[in-house]
């Protein structure tokens, strides 16, 4: 049977999201309707409204950060039921294909084309409104009060869990703490620079912290973020605006030669290359997290890498959702991981548009929103 929910639509690129009531359809058997409580937006949120994403199609419901209760299941569903609390993911984890086996990436390709396409595995889309489909996007969809998403897209946490602080670990904190952790596995006593200080940037700086690193130099081209950024322990503060010659060139000056690891956290291919040019000649490791626009390409002379520079890549913090999130749920529970510091700002659901301001204003790190 179908349900009504509302939900904030992207009808088109560029414009504001709309809030109107929707159609849900049922779960087909390996799905799952979840009611989403709280919601936050991420800035690939932004991205993909902006029309910027190849991958984005219209209109669709986006959101990939969030938290809910599982509400109805499909018949094939084993591993959640009716009442779960459950965090949605945007990278699955199946457990069967050749990537989830593989031991060596958190990409799972069991659903990746259509979730790309903004469909279900079936190919169509459990969303509509006035009788017209809506797409859904990174299999997730977290900007309608009732989702439906693919089992594998889902994993069930502790039900004494605050859904409104852990609703973070669907993209940001995870994000961050996981690309020190798994994509670079930073050693104690590192000396490193993180570019760009919103939620992903923070994140990263916790988890730097949290491994040890000697020296934590925290970039940004707004100098309101340095008070959190200290909070999470970044022990130095650079705004390229103060500099006129490229900043690498000031990170290798500040450091002595350069950065053992290095975090792009904004998606800006120019900023991409600095972070790749201001690690150490023979050692230093550049981790790309950004996620930049259509077209947009990184350059760099090849003997940066020839010269022992190494650019990689980080998708979710190379964290497996089904397996790792409950832990790093865990984790918050016992004070090992703050999330409450990312929240700067409540607001009510329908006031979702604010809270693209907010972001693009650069006033939030990140507003939780109620339904
Ligand atoms: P945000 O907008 O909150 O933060 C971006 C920060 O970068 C802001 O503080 C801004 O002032 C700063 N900035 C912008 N231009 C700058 C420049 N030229 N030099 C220095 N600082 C600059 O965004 P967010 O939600 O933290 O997301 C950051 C990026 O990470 C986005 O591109 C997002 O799409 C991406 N992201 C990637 C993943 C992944 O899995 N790879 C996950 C989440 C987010
Ligand atoms: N659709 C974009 C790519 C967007 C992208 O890179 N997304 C990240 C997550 S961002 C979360 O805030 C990701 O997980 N990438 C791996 C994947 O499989 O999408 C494009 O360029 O087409
Ligand atoms: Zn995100």
């Amino acid at each position: 049977m179908e349900m009504k929910s509302r939900a904030a639509v992207a009808f088109e690129a560029g414009k504001p999201l709309e809030i109107v009531e929707i159609d849900v359809a049922d779960p087909k058997p390996t799905e799952v309707m979840v009611k989403i409580m709280y919601t936050s937006v991420c800035h690939t949120d932004a991205f993909t409204l902006s029309g910027d994403d190849p991958e984005g199609v219209f209109p669709a419901v986006l959101g990939h950060e969030g938290a809910g209760i599982v509400y109805k299941v499909g018949a094939d569903v084993t591993s959640v039921k009716v009442g779960d609390h459950v965090i949605p993911l945007y990278t699955p984890e199946c457990g069967k294909c050749e990537f989830c086996l593989s031991g060596k990436t958190n990409l799972c390709s069991a659903v990746r084309e259509t979730q790309g396409q903004g469909l279900m595995p079936d190919g169509t889309t459990r969303f509509s409104y006035q009788g017209k489909p809506i797409y859904h996007y990174m299999g997730t969809s977290t900007f309608s009060e009732y989702t439906v998403v693919n089992e594998i897209n889902l994993v069930k946490i502790d039900d004494m869990a605050p859904l409104d602080k852990v609703a973070l670990l669907g993209c940001g904190v995870t994000t961050g703490l996981g690309a020190v952790e798994n994509t670079a596995k930073v050693e104690d006593g590192a000396v490193t620079a993180v570019f760009g200080l919103g939620a992903i940037g923070l994140a990263v700086i916790q988890g730097l912290k949290k491994a040890h690193a000697k020296r934590i130099i925290a970039i940004d081209t707004n100098p309101d973020k340095w008070a959190l950024a200290k909070k999470m322990g970044a022990t130095d503060f650079v705004n390229p605006k103060d500099f006129e010659r490229p900043i690498q060139e000031v990170i290798v000056e500040m450091t002595n030669g350069g950065v053992d690891y290095s975090f792009e956290c904004i998606g800006n291919v120019d900023v991409m290359r600095s972070a790749l040019e201001c690690c150490h000649k023979g050692w230093g490791e550049s981790i790309i997290i950004g996620v930049a626009g259509a077209g947009k390409e990184i350059h760099t002379r090849p003997f940066q890498l020839v010269t022992g520079r190494v650019w990689r890549g980080s998708a979710f913090g190379g964290v497996k959702g089904r397996t790792q999130l409950p832990g790093m749920v865990e984790d918050f529970m016992v004070g090992a991981i703050d999330l409450d510091s990312f929240i700067t700002h409540h607001l009510d659901f329908s006031q979702i548009n604010e809270s693209f301001d907010l972001l693009h204003r650069g006033e939030s790190i990140r507003t939780m929103l109620t339904y």
